[in-house]
């Protein structure tokens, strides 16, 4: 798909070297944006493999969203892709379904002291008891689309937000994707995505199948036509250090240099190409385990 070769060569060509939390390296860049018409074929990667366990999951992992759990009992059933951050009894801190369906809302949410939530706002909330007890009010944000998709399809204010600062500042894992929003051109129902954070080989292109995935569904429910996925991601990267998770991550720029032995216009990539051939997954320093560095730099500074 040119639109992720065209990420993965931004990144690498425009990208600078940047340690972050995890030990592993990386070449990161800021703020890519694509779109694909989803009118014209599923965005599936050809260039990567996708299908069998990993397409299974996707699903399940997107209808688990859909249901609003926050436990993954039900869901570690067919993957395990959430395993390691949820405790024994299958709670995690990472909140996507949970915050699509179950928003938390203080009473009143928006109103001056004393006035009440308006009517309105009823539709879509319910309360449920807080898990250490009380009650607490939660917005189901997917129902509000949904009822607003057939009731007011060109409002632009049909976001659905994964973010809660007070549960990001605190979780294992903040959400990446964490918002997007739905929006009618004609009979075509678009979605954009903003993620914070894309790991370009491993994540992103199951991120992107997924929301293409959800836009086919809520096309589907709504009637309308397909449209466009556009995504856009604030920080780009490709994995590429030897650190403390190894080998793993050491697979990602000979696959992605696979990947792009499948681009149809080689010579917009000549020098990404090039620089992906000579490439080699750096070795960390003995002492600073970041020697690689001058060399990464010097071969990103090339001029394309
Ligand atoms: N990541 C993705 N997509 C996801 C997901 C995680 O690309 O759907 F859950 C990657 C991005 C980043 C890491 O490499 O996981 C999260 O780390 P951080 O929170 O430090 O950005």
């Amino acid at each position: 798909m040119r639109q992720y070769h065209e990420l993965v060569a931004d990144t690498l060509a425009g990208g600078c070297y940047k340690p972050n939390r995890t030990g592993v390296d990386t070449v990161a860049a800021f703020s890519h944006h694509y779109e694909v018409d989803l009118a014209e074929g599923f965005p599936l990667l050809t260039t990567k493999r996708m299908d069998g366990y990993r397409w299974n999951s996707l699903i399940h992992e997107l209808l688990w969203y859909l249901s609003g759990e926050e436990h993954i009992r039900d869901l570690r059933e067919e993957t395990k892709i959430w395993d390691a951050w949820a405790d024994e009894e299958g709670h995690l801190d990472t909140a996507y379904g949970r915050f699509w369906r179950r928003y938390p809302v203080p009473d009143g949410i928006g109103r001056l002291p004393g006035e009440s939530w308006p009517e309105e706002g009823h539709r879509w909330t319910e309360t449920e008891t807080a898990p250490g007890g009380g009650t607490r009010q939660v917005f189901d944000q997917i129902g509000y689309v949904l009822d607003s998709l057939d009731e007011n399809p060109n409002s632009r204010r049909l976001v659905v937000n994964a973010w809660h600062p007070a549960n990001a500042a605190v979780s294992t894992l903040p959400p990446c994707h964490y918002t997007f929003v739905f929006n009618v051109q004609g009979d075509r129902l678009n979605v954009h995505l903003t993620q914070r954070s894309g790991d370009i080989a491993l994540g992103v292109p199951f991120n992107l199948a997924a929301y293409s995935l959800l836009a086919h569904a809520v096309a589907n429910r709504t009637g309308f036509e397909v449209g466009s996925f556009g995504h856009t991601i604030v920080d780009t990267h490709i994995y590429c250090g030897a650190g403390d998770r190894g080998a793993w991550y050491d697979e990602h720029l000979p696959e992605l240099r696979a990947q792009l032995e499948g681009i149809e216009d080689r010579s917009e990539y000549a020098d990404v190409r090039e620089w992906l051939e000579d490439a080699a997954p750096p070795e960390p320093d003995d002492e600073t385990g970041y020697d690689h560095v001058p060399g990464l730099l010097t071969q990103l500074s090339r001029e394309p």
